[in-house]
């Protein structure tokens, strides 16, 4: 049971906000950075063609759901014309040889291929721009759960706002790197947008829910239904009266507050595909505290990989970064506005 939080000024209301937008700002890549990323696509798609003539190579995650990073990674999905699926392809092979091709580009360092994960992948190291990248085969789904990300950060500005102010604070508690037992950026965007789906009233829409037939559509990748609806210049809001105006910085507060004082970790499951409630019952993952569905690939658990131990030190940076943020101070001047420095 936590100490109830006192009462929020006004005036640190504002400030809250005013910190959560410069994150925004001071993190979100401008257009010659995207550029920059298609470039290096373009440059590395005409290279790989060389030995494997119908590749076509995809940007998906953070440089393309709209939360990337200066420094994010390149995620980048290789297919092969006239290859609808992996089926049939010898992927560890295919990887193998891709990293003995990179090997001779001579833009990129550190080719390691990796054929022991779930999904194979090549890494590689960029050097003019320092950025890291990794190349996977027909990673379909990721495809599509990029596009659902990005249509929803397209709904409103506060989704990326706040995307960004929680991946900065993932990255700052050390609880957001999923290569070392924690949380993936992509759980947290989903905490982040299951939370605007919850909200009273909501600040999103469920995407999958809305469909103009009678029936939903169904559009089959791996045997998963991707279907969302993607025609937000149609969307219509719901009643003005109805419509969520709240500010970022009360919904950054908010969203503390939703993951240490409402939602109930043991009963639901944290699921951006539907809004009616899961449990976790229902989906018999009762051994997990936290439990994020994908929104396609419905057997995938994003906290499947959390330790005991990675779980209470997730659930303390959400406790104190509700203390932290949900006590009003004065002593910040309005110089103080910088993110770096209120964290
Ligand atoms: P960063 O800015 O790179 O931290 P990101 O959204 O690009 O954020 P990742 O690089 O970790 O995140 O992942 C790239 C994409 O791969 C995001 C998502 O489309 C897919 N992905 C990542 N982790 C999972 C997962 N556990 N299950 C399904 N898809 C995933
Ligand atoms: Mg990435």
């Amino acid at each position: 049971q936590l100490a109830p939080l006192p009462p929020m000024t006004p005036a640190f209301l504002k400030t809250l906000n005013t910190v959560c937008q410069q994150c925004y700002r001071d993190f979100a890549p401008d257009d010659v950075e995207l550029g920059v990323r298609e470039h290096i696509l373009q440059d590395l798609e005409s290279f790989v063609k060389r030995q494997f003539t119908g590749a076509r190579l995809r940007l998906f995650g953070s440089s393309k759901n709209g939360f990337g990073f200066k420094q994010s990674d390149l995620d980048i999905c290789m297919v092969l014309d006239g290859q609808e699926t992996a089926e049939g392809l010898d992927c560890i092979s295919i990887i193998e040889s891709l990293a003995r091709l990179l090997r001779k580009h001579p833009g990129l360092r550190n080719i390691l291929p990796i054929t022991t994960a779930k999904v194979p992948i090549v890494k590689f190291y960029h050097a003019r721009t320092g950025l890291e990248g990794d190349i996977s085969l027909y990673n379909t789904l990721a495809l599509h759960n990029t596009r659902l990300l990005a249509s929803y950060a397209a709904i409103d500005l506060r989704v990326k706002m706040l995307c960004y102010v929680t991946k900065v604070f993932a990255k700052l508690c050390d609880i957001g790197d999923a290569s070392r037992g924690s949380l993936s950026s992509y759980g947290f965007t989903l905490m982040v947008l299951f939370y605007l789906q919850q909200r009273n009233p909501p600040v999103i829409p469920v995407l999958q829910e809305i469909y103009d037939e009678e029936k939903k559509p169904e559009v089959l990748v791996d045997g998963w239904n991707v279907y969302f609806y993607d025609d937000l210049d149609k969307l219509v809001s719901p009643s003005i009266r109805q419509k969520n105006l709240e500010s970022v910085g009360a919904l950054w507060l908010g969203l503390l507050q939703f993951y240490t004082e409402t939602f109930d970790f043991r009963e639901h499951v944290i699921s951006i595909r539907q809004s009616a409630a899961l449990t976790t019952f229902n989906k018999q993952w009762t051994s997990k505290y936290i439990v994020i569905e994908d929104p396609f690939d419905l057997n995938h658990n994003l906290g499947a990989g959390l330790s005991r131990r990675m779980t209470n030190f997730i659930m303390k940076a959400f406790i104190n970064g509700r203390s932290v943020f949900g006590t009003s101070v004065k002593a910040y001047p309005p110089e103080y506005t910088s993110p770096m420095e209120f964290f």
